[in-house]
Order: C-alpha cells, then structure tokens, then sequence
C-alpha cells in the first residue's frame, strides 16, 4: 500500500514564536518521516528577506528540512506572500524542491492542483497591487543587494503597515474570490484545489464533485492535510505531547 501525502502551510516560523518551532521540530520528526512526500504550500516562514539569512533558528529549520529529504522523502515547497524571495540556494541546502506559482499534480488519480492561494484573493485590490510590485524580478534582485540588516528592517515595517491595512478589511475581502477560484479550476482542468494563505482550515465540497482544501495554519496546534490512495483527505491537528 502506497503512503500518504501531507500538506501544509502557514506556520509562519520565526525565533520570535518557540512554540511554533516546538511544534515544527514535533512535526519533522515524528510525523513527516511517514510521508510519501511533503508540500508545504508558502508562509512557512514569518517573512524571508533572502537565503543569506542564516540565524540560529533558519540554521534549525533547514536542518530539519535536510534531514527529512535525505531520508528520502520529497518536499516540495511553493512560495508563499511572506516568503517569496526563498531561492535556489535554500533549495541546495536543504534538498527541497521549489514550486511554480500554480503546480498541478496526479494526487492518486485525482487531479489536484496546488498554490499559496494569494493569487486566489482579488477583492483584496491593494494587496495584488502590493504584490504585483514586489514580484518584479528586478527589484527583488536590487533588494536582494542591500544590507541583510536593511532587509530586514524594511520587512519588519512592510509587515507592521500590513497588520494595519488589514484592521480597515473585511474578512469576506481577505478571503478567496468565488469567481477566481472557478477561473482557476477551469483554466488547469483540476478536479481538486489545494492551497493555504486564508488560515481558514476546511473541505469545500463543490459543483460536480470537486473539492477545495484550504489547509490551516499553526498557533496552537500544527494543522496537516493528509490524502491516501482509496481514503477520503483528512486534517490532522495536534498539540505537543507534554501540553495536553
Ligand atoms: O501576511 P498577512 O497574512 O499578515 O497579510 C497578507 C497581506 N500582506 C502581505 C505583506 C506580508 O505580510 C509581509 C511581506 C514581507 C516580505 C519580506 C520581503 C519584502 C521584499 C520586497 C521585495 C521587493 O502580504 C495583506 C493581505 C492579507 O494577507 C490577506 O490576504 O490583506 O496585504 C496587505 O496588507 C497589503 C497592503 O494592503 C499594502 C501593502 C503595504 C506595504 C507598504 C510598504 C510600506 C513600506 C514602508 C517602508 C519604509
Ligand atoms: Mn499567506
């Protein structure tokens, strides 16, 4: 019998949150190694200004992803709004695969197709024009040629204004547009759509039997989506151990 894939996404690692790094440790080593493969679909960091970021915690992290992938296990990571600028030399170091924007997949026989799922939310004008602008390959590149300090500062404020646009947005503007996601369906001929960004942790049973997943993030708990040949996808949550 094959083994199951997991999904997740939007840990949001960073050293300012041990829990969420408890958590993540938890999950590389108990959980993860029983995966056929590993995607993570974007934010899996707090913010990433670039792979010569090397703190303690980064060093952990890839550690972690390194270990799992040379056991053999694939991780395929796709980029996510707070962590776009993850590049090749992240990928070398720790043997993780780098997804386009949109990757479609054959999930034991059903066509699934995988994203952040930012791209998803187009009521949220201001933030695609945000990202339009940040994804300019030339000015990711000038960025990526300033102080790490700078970079980091500068993420630390484009984070802060963030937080306060979002106070003046709705919570149906944050979410996915209907249309968009019929678009998406339509344009890649999927039976399936995985993605994250949202945070709203659910199975969305849809129009001629296709289905949208939207994976949950970490606070508390780690949130994994999980598909096995034969079986329906299921969500695991869990909490450490030691803090039941
Ligand atoms: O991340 P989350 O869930 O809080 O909010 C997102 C959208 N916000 C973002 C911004 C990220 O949080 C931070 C990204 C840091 C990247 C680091 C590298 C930067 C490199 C630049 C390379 C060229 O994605 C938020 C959405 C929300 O999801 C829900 O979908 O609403 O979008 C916004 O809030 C965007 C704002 O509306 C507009 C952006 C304001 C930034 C202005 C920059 C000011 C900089 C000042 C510096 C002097
Ligand atoms: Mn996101």
């Amino acid at each position: 019998m094959s083994k199951p894939t997991y999904f997740i996404a939007d840990l949001h690692l960073s050293e300012h949150s041990p829990h969420l790094l408890a958590l993540f440790r938890y999950f590389m080593t108990n959980v993860a190694p029983q995966a056929q493969a590993l995607y993570i679909l974007g934010d899996l960091f707090d913010f990433w200004v670039g792979d010569d970021e090397d703190s303690a915690t980064i060093q952990e992290i890839k550690q972690l992803l390194r270990h799992l992938t040379t056991q053999g296990i694939p991780c395929y990571f796709c980029h996510g709004n707070r962590d776009f600028l993850v590049g090749e030399r992240f990928a070398k170091q720790t043997g993780v695969q780098l997804l386009p924007e949109y990757h479609q997949i054959d999930l034991y026989g059903q066509m699934t197709l995988l994203c952040h799922g930012d791209t998803l939310c187009t009521d949220d004008v201001a933030y695609q024009k945000f990202r339009q602008r940040v994804h300019q390959r030339w000015l990711q590149k000038l960025f990526l040629c300033l102080p790490l300090n700078f970079r980091i500062r500068l993420a630390q404020r484009i984070r802060q204004q963030s937080q306060a646009d979002k106070q003046d947005k709705s919570a149906q503007i944050m979410n996915v547009n209907a249309d968009t996601v019929e678009e998406t369906f339509a344009r890649f001929q999927v039976s399936q759509l995985i993605h994250g960004h949202t945070h709203r942790q659910a199975i969305h049973l849809l129009a001629n039997n296709r289905k949208r997943i939207v994976l949950g993030d970490w606070r508390k708990e780690l949130s994994v989506f999980i598909v096995e040949e034969n079986k329906a996808g299921y969500f695991l949550n869990l909490t450490l151990p030691d803090e039941k």
